[in-house]
Order: C-alpha cells, then structure tokens, then sequence
C-alpha cells in the first residue's frame, strides 16, 4: 500500500499490527438513585421491545407499571373519507392564488358535518396504559441503605436496601427471548419474604382474579367493540407459606419469590383483532414451565448484550460520575455538561438501551413515548408522529450499530402501504400510497388533527429509512424486496400528485405545509427534498437491481423538474417557494434543513446552498423541546461545529430531561433521547458523502465535530454507510487511533480535516490506523 504525502499515516493489515486494547474502559453505563421513585418520571424502564415497564423502587408498596404495545383505543377502521378528493381543487386553487385561508376554510370548515380534508373521525387513537403490578412489603417503610439502579449494559434493574439485621434485593428484567417481565425478590438471611402482590389495571373493564394456585389473570376490554386484553403473573416462592385470595397473592416467610409477568391483546395486526389474549398469556407461561431466575437471566442478557455490547463510548469521568443520576442531571445547571462528560456518554448509551427496549423484531415500533406510557390519554395519544418525532426514533438504529431494531418500522411500513394507498385515491385521486403527519396502531394514513395535518410527506421520509438500511447493511435482497417495492409505489404516488407551478414550472407539491409553521402551501422546501431524495432513490435501486429502467427514466424526467433549495434575499435556504422567511425565526421543526440531517444533499459539495444552510441554521438558534435541541445535534455536526452541536446537548440535558433521563418534550416524549444519540454519534463519524472524482468512494469523516468539552475519548462499533464498523481513539483533540471493519468489502477513503486515506477492503477484514496523526485543531 502507498501513502500519499497528505496521508493520514500508515494504513497496516490486522494481521501486521501490533497494538494494545484501546485505553480504560468507561464507567459502567448505570443509573441510580438514593431514594425511590416519587413520580412515573422518576421511575426506571424496563422493556423487551413488546412489553414496557416502569419500576419505582419503593420499599414498601413497589408499583411496577407495564405495557403492552398493541393496547390501545379504536378498533380496525380506515380513516380516509372517499370523497375528499372532490375538494383537492378548489384547495390547490386557493393556495395557488395566494389565499392560503380560504384553503383553510374549504379543507376544514366550520360545520362539524360538512365535507372536510381530514380523517374521519379527526383524531387518531391513543396508545394506553396496561397494568400495574403491586407488590406490598409490610413494614418496609423504615427500609435503610437504599439505593435503586438500572444497569443499561445488564438491562436489569435493582432495588436494595436494609431492614434491620436483612439485606433485601429486588431485581426486575424485561426479557425478550421469553416475552415476559421477570421480578426476584430476595434477602440475605432465610424466610425473611413477607409479601402481599396484586396485578391492577387502571380500565375500569378489567377484573382481576385468582387461576391456579399461584397465578393472578387480569383480564378486560377497552371497549365492548375494542381490543380485550390479559395479563397473567405467576409466583413461584421458595420456602415460606403462600396464601391466595380472589385477587392477590400472599407469602409469608419465604426465601425468595420469582414472578413471571406476562400480557397480550386480541390485536393480531391492524385489520384484525380476533387473537384470544388468553391462550397467548397460557402459551407464553408455558413456554417458560421451570425455568429457573438464573437461566431467565442468562438467556435475557446474552440477548441484551449481543445488541447493547457492540458500541462503548467513554467520554473520559470526572468525580461527578459517583452521584447519583438525578443529582448529576440537576447540577448540569451551575456547572455545565462539560464538567460530567461521562453523563454525556451515559446518555448516549441510555438511547441505545431504550431503542433495545422499546423496538424489536416482531414488537409495534417505538411510539411518541417508546413502549412506556401509565395515561389513559397520552400526550398527542403517544402515536407514531411522522413529522419528525417518529423517524428521530430510528436515527440511531444503523449508525449506533442497532440495525435489528430498526425491523419494526419497516413492518409498519408495509401496513401502511396498503392504507395509504385508499389515502392516496381518497384525498388525490391518485395511485401509490401516501401517509401524511400521523400514524396509529390502525394505520391510519388520513390527515388528521388540523390543517397542520395535510402534509404529504411523511410516508416519503419513511422510505428514506428503508434506502438508508440498505445503505448500511447492503443488503441487496432486502432493497429488492421490501425498499424497492414500497419506494417505488411512493414514486408512483408524487409521479401523479405534484403539479406544475403556474409561476415557475416547477414540479411542486400542493397542499402542503411546512411542518407546524406558516399555514397551508404550496411546495414547502423540505416536501420537496424529501421527494428529491425519494426519486433519488428509487432511480439508484433500479439501476443496483438492474430492472425497471422505464420507471426510473420516468421518474429522473420528473426529478429534473422539482423546484430547487432556493436561496433568499439575506442568504438563507428558503422555508417556502416565496422568500418570505423571517431572520431569526427560531421555530421547533429544523424542517428546510431536512436535505443537511437526516437528508444527505445538503454538503461542501455545493458551498452556496451550504452556506445558506447554515445561515438559516443559525437563525433557528438553540432549541426549545427536547427534540428540537436534540436535532440541532447531528445539524450542527454536519456543517463542522462540535462546540455548538454540543451546546444543544447540553441545553438538552439541562433543561429537557426528566430525572429518569428520559427526554421532555413539553411532557415526557422519547425522540430527544434517541436523537442525541444519533447526534452524538454524527459528531464522531460521518458516511454521507462521495469523493468529486470517485462516487463509489465512500468518504468516513472521523471525528468531523469533536467539541473542546472532549478532548480525550474513544468509541467502538459505529456504523458507516457502504458497511463499514469504525472504532475511534482520540487524545489532547488529535486522533490517536482508527480501526475500520470492513463488512462487504467496499472500498473507502478515510478524512481527517483536509487528510485523507483511500484505502481498498476485503469484506471481514479489519484495518488499523494509528501512530502519530495529525493533530485536528
Ligand atoms: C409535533 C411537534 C410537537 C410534538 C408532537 C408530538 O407536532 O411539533 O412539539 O412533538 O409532534
């Protein structure tokens, strides 16, 4: 191998190297706490994906309250009103004749009963809580020596304190291998359990009762036509006395207690709800007939591990580290996130442990609130939000190297293929399928809510996870069979929905909006990037998959045609087909900006849409929610500056972010937490861009937005585009080390600041970089 004169420094085969493990290893990524849980969001989450829980750690009376993530309202039902189309006209007619509030009144009159461009009904339905599993200690209250933690790398949480002369240990796992919620309770000292455990629901159409000997069945209906639902939980104490009665459970003087908690629903997908939760909850407690706590936790957390193991981060620590979580959130305040690094990276792993928890093949896909929810009516019913909340879900799947994760999305996909399709005809008249700013466990595809709500795109940015999977994974026969089809049919949908602009021939889409901001419109700048970005990919599938041609030659017709990112008059990347923004605005949605992060068209490349990215960037300031702050992160990490990228996580930490970790979006809401993950992870590595010369070059920009708050750190396992797995060593603000993975094979140049390497790969070998490097400020 050669070494141009700006290489970055030897590139040496594996095999070749000699060199010792990257230094200290961080913390263990571990939340805890001196006193229980006063509030549901000071409580800690458990989760296999499926089933969620929320365990508060009380001595006394232990609250643990679950989920299920099919129970919600609703029933099957398709929202979309078949005659809406009839409206489309006079709506694009208003809005082309620049009377924005006339096509509001014609979309969405005054009269409750006449013709609307919404849903039917208006709102979607709301994700519901499930159980609450109630475990009382008598006596407990004057417990000593607590504390309660969440081991993120074991995914178990613990509860210990000390009564008298006997230690006690409560341990609560949520397994995935066997669907169910594990609780052990034990002391140090011989019959020493004395517990009272009942299993509640907060639906009044719930009753509760005693099957067998040692099981509690919760059994109810959230509506006479609506889903049925059961849990079961059985005990099984070792030594002591147990004594049943019509709906709890009684151990006295037992050693240990094991209970085995599982729950299902009548939901056996969108347009079926015909399941017997009965049978299910016999046959997952079956499944699981003698198996005894240790091996439960075994098969638990090698399965945990093989997913959560694959990435570290360390930060470096200070003595912040020893407090306890809540009290390292709270003095963020006074001394800034700089002063605990390692809670940063802490947080960054919480992201990863909580997409485990909530996403897994075969599970719903993490909604608005993950899996965990204890209100009966959720913030915005805690749906999926596709305006960005949702899709900020997924940004850390396959770069955080949790591409599994990422199954249940594709799966809703596929479902609302087939109801966006009657959205499509309904609302358009047109084929393909569309799926606008919300979804639900029905599918729902309709416009829903308010006028905020007619906004096309949502089902566009969606594929834009599928060609992004492939775009890690390479997986060919993945594009061939699920992306290409439902990105296609995507294509086919914008192919006949947009229309001519009478002013400048572009190809635009109307009725639009830019999410939340402004009223209805016609070709918002983040409609048409999205779709830009669409067509993009279905045009590249056809060519990797050598088919369709026509089809492809069609739609590259149309995407010479999309109106273009304009620039506006004081240099900003304009929001809107007009340059009508307002300097300074510093709403919530960064949507303009969607073509910079999670979009890849905005770059260097082309330095005056770049520019004018960045100029409107600056104008949206510091965030607001939680989310807002946290897609500033991988934003800023795209256009270079690792200090303000990490000003937003730090605004995130300090003033969005409940003592749990858990992110604040006005209430408790989970994509601030998994995007600052995906950002965080953006600061250290980036894959989006091509060499000029060379598109199959792929470029890995290594620690592209390194903050001064860290100058000495490390990360393993990241993901790149073109199959690459990427661990970092940087010391003093200069990269140390680099060892890439290379999964397929291809080739890929590796840039530091202006240095690079080019270096060509075999698939399943690994590459190390290191010696002395180039310092990088
Ligand atoms: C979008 C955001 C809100 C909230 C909601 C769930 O509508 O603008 O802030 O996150 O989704």
């Amino acid at each position: 191998m050669t070494f141009s004169a700006r290489s970055l420094a030897g590139i040496i085969p594996l095999a070749f190297a000699s060199f010792a493990p990257l230094r200290a290893s961080p913390p263990p990524p571990l939340l805890w706490y001196a006193q229980p849980a006063a509030k549901w969001t000071e409580a800690l989450p458990v989760g296999n994906g499926r089933m969620g829980a929320m365990i508060f750690g009380h001595p006394a009376e232990e609250r643990i309250q679950y989920n299920e993530d099919t129970l919600w309202t609703g029933k099957p039902h398709d929202y979309a009103r078949p005659d809406a189309h009839k409206l489309l006209p006079a709506i694009r007619q208003a809005i082309a004749d620049g009377k924005p509030l006339e096509a509001v009144k014609i979309a969405n009159p005054k009269d409750p009963a006449g013709p609307r461009f919404l849903g039917d009904p208006v709102r979607q339905k709301a994700y519901q809580p499930f159980g609450d599993l109630r475990l009382s200690f008598p006596g407990h209250q004057l417990a000593a020596d607590y504390r309660r933690q969440l081991d993120l790398d074991a995914a178990v949480a613990r509860t210990t304190y000390r009564l008298g002369e006997v230690a006690y240990t409560r341990e609560v796992f949520a397994s995935y291998p066997a669907q169910a919620l594990v609780v052990r309770l034990t002391a140090d000292k011989p019959g020493s359990i004395d517990v009272v455990i009942r299993n509640d629901s907060p639906h009044r159409d719930s009753a509760n009762r005693l099957i067998g000997t040692g099981t509690l069945a919760l059994a109810g209906q959230i509506a006479a036509d609506g889903l049925r639902f059961e849990s079961r939980v059985r005990l099984i104490a070792t030594g002591g006395t147990t004594e049943a009665a019509e709906n709890k459970i009684g151990v006295k003087k037992a050693d240990s207690v094991l209970l085995i908690l599982v729950a299902a629903t009548s939901f056996k997908n969108y347009a079926d709800i015909s399941a017997d939760p009965a049978e299910r909850c016999a046959a997952y407690l079956a499944r699981l007939e003698n198996q005894s706590f240790a091996s439960l936790l075994n098969v638990h957390q090698a399965d945990h591990r093989q997913l959560f193991g694959r990435v570290s981060l360390n930060l470096g620590s200070t003595s912040a580290a020893a407090l306890p979580t809540d009290r390292r959130q709270r003095r963020l305040k006074e001394n800034g996130l700089a002063s605990d690094p390692a809670l940063a990276a802490l947080h960054f792993q919480y992201g990863r442990y909580l997409l485990i928890a909530s996403s897994r093949p075969g599970s719903q896909p993490a909604n608005l609130q993950g899996v965990w929810n204890e209100e009966m009516s959720p913030p915005w019913e805690s749906k999926f939000t596709t305006n960005i909340n949702f899709q900020m879900n997924y940004w850390p799947a396959e770069l955080t190297n949790l591409s599994e994760c990422h199954q249940p999305l594709f799966d809703l996909v596929d479902d609302v293929v087939v109801s966006g399709r009657r959205s499509a005809k309904a609302y358009y008249g047109v084929g393909g399928w569309v799926l606008h700013h919300n979804t639900d466990l029905w599918r729902a595809t309709a416009p829903v809510n308010n006028i905020g709500g007619i906004w096309p795109t949502g089902g566009a940015w969606l594929c834009h996870h599928l060609w992004e999977h492939y775009l890690f994974t390479g997986d060919r026969d993945f594009l061939a069979r699920r992306a290409y089809p439902v990105m296609k049919e995507a294509a086919q949908f914008f192919a006949e929905f947009l229309v001519k602009d009478p002013k400048t021939g572009w190809l635009v889409s109307t009725p639009s909006f830019s999410p939340e901001q402004g009223s209805l419109a016609s070709g918002p700048t983040m409609d048409q990037q999205i779709v830009r970005a669409l067509f993009r990919s279905v045009i590249e599938s056809a060519a990797i998959l050598k088919h369709d041609t026509e089809f492809a030659g069609k739609i590259a017709n149309l995407y010479a045609q999309l109106a273009p990112n304009q620039i506006g008059k004081h240099g900003q990347l304009q929001e809107w087909l007009d340059d009508v923004d307002v300097p300074d605005n510093n709403h919530r949605h960064m949507s303009p900006l969607w073509a910079l992060y999670p979009g890849t068209d905005i770059t260097p490349a082309n330095p005056s849409v770049y520019d004018a990215a960045k100029k409107l960037l600056t104008w949206r300031g510091a965030g607001s929610t939680g989310w807002s702050f946290a897609w500033r992160i991988p934003l800023w990490a795209r256009v270079g500056d690792g200090d303000y990228a990490f000003s937003q996580l730090a605004g995130l930490l300090q003033k969005r972010t409940l003592p749990n970790l858990f992110d604040l979006c006005g209430p408790f809401q989970i994509d601030g937490n998994f995007g600052a993950t995906a950002g965080v992870a953006e600061m250290l590595l980036q894959s989006h861009t091509f060499t000029a010369h060379d598109k199959a070059l792929r470029i890995l920009d290594l620690l592209p937005a390194l903050p001064k708050a860290w100058p000495t750190g490390s990360i393993t396992g990241l993901r790149a585009r073109g199959g690459f797995e990427v661990d970092l060593e940087w010391q003093d603000g200069a990269l140390t080390r680099v060892i890439v993975r290379s999964i397929l094979g291809q080739p890929c140049r590796l840039r530091l600041g202006r240095f690079h390497d080019d270096i060509a790969t075999l698939a399943g070998e690994t590459y190390i970089l290191d010696g002395q490097l180039k310092r990088l400020r």
